[in-house]
């Protein structure tokens, strides 16, 4: 069989799911053909005949799959570091919050930034992302709150897959605050998101997903499920911010709605998980936002294995609670304060995450006939790039097969 670009002399982590553990193979093979993985495994199996137009000799270097940062509000305008000088002085991400500061600061600073201007916000920390194998990357809005402006940040973010050779997920978050406009007239801003808005983002493509923020300074559990009904009247996947600060019953409002995931969990009960469970709904774990706000509930990670949830791992990257743009340090922060193991950490930037989109047939493992996102790293075990603090071991890295 003839492709376009095979690599071998590799070790590959395929993250197949038939696989035992992460699907490790000693001299592996992978051969790409039109963006797609032909042929992933050892190169004692490949079939006869294989051969490519580019052949790229490693050195025994790791291959994963393309690394996916399945939560994050990455498109905004303006920064919150005197919000966190205010912090490390005493105040409360909640007493700032609710004195009109927090996301309602970055609501004010994106709504004064044209398209352009958000997208160059972006560029740069998409680009770190890059810089450490990202290959795909879900980007929420929320940071906008009217129409207009909700529409240019999810306009900004799908622009960058037109900037940069990544794939870009988009999440509707129009449940992230009450914009101030709407201060005494909250039925007002349910029907604006619920009525025009979501079906709106949906006819124009701008989004896959709805979040919302299911949080007592936020949205409450009523008001979730209405946006819920929405979502799925018009066709988009949901995802919810549940159980972050308090134990909202997030976990199973996600579940119930049969949600793709569900993100943070500190709080989140027993009954939750089992909900979770049950609905295959996966546990997005955002250890950026614990370590940032020196949270010290960490989320039920135990009671998740027992009840067999899977567990993805993001940044969460954003201007308020976590300003982290290195999916490399989420996986140690996960090991670290949440406990996950090594092979939970990098199933959770890869098939998981992929899960945590609805995209598992696409991306998240190397098997053939999904897409050829490859992460090629110098290291001696895979461990390495959960153990490492702020040391960057990419090789390289491969988008659709390039
Ligand atoms: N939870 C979070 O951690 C972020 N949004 C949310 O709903 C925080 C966003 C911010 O503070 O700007
Ligand atoms: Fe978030």
């Amino acid at each position: 069989m003839q492709c376009d670009r095979l690599w071998y002399n590799a070790r590959l982590m395929t993250l197949a799911e038939a696989s035992p553990g992460l699907g490790a193979i000693e001299d592996g093979v992978i051969a790409a053909k039109g963006g797609r993985i032909v042929y992933a495994g050892p190169s004692a199996d490949a079939p006869a005949g294989l051969d490519a137009q580019e052949r790229i000799r490693l050195d025994g270097q790791w291959i994963l799959p393309g690394l996916i940062d399945c939560h994050t509000h990455l498109v905004y305008a303006g920064d919150r570091a005197r919000e966190f000088e205010l912090r490390l002085a005493g105040a409360t991400y909640e007493e700032i919050a609710r004195a009109g500061g927090g996301i309602l600061s970055t609501v004010r600073e994106t709504r004064n930034a044209s398209e352009a201007a958000l997208v160059a916000a972006t560029l740069p920390r998409l680009d770190a992302l890059l810089a450490e194998g990202v290959t795909t990357v879900e980007i929420k809005s929320g940071y906008g709150l009217d129409r207009d402006t909700e529409l240019r940040q999810l306009r900004a973010a799908k622009s960058l897959a037109r900037l940069r050779p990544v794939d870009v997920r988009t999440t509707y978050l129009g449940l992230h605050a009450l914009p101030p406009e709407f201060a005494t007239d909250r039925e007002g801003y349910l029907d604006l998101v619920c009525r025009e808005m979501v079906p709106l983002v949906a006819a124009e493509g701008l989004a896959e997903s709805v979040d919302a923020f299911c949080e007592r300074i936020a949205f409450s559990p009523e008001e979730t499920e209405r946006v819920f009904v929405a979502a799925r009247a018009a066709g988009l996947a949901r995802k919810l911010h549940a159980d972050q600060l308090s134990d909202s019953a997030g976990a199973a409002i996600a579940a119930r709605n049969g949600a793709l995931s569900a993100d943070h969990l500190e709080y989140t009960n027993e009954a939750g998980a089992s909900a979770m469970a049950t609905a295959g709904t996966v546990a997005v774990l955002l250890p950026g936002a614990f370590y940032f706000l020196r949270e010290t509930k960490a989320p039920p990670v135990a009671t998740f294995r027992r009840f067999g949830v899977p567990m993805a791992v993001a940044t969460d990257s954003n201007p308020g609670s976590s300003p982290l743009t290195s999916l490399l340090l989420a996986m140690n922060l996960a090991a670290t304060l949440f406990r996950l193991t090594v092979d939970e950490c990098l199933a959770g930037v890869t098939r998981e995450a992929a899960r945590a989109l609805g995209i598992l047939d696409q991306v998240g493992t190397l098997e053939p006939g999904k897409w050829c996102d490859l992460t090629i790293w110098n290291v001696e075990r895979p461990a390495e790039l959960v153990y490492r603090i702020g040391f960057n071991p990419l090789h390289s890295r491969v988008w659709r097969g390039q």
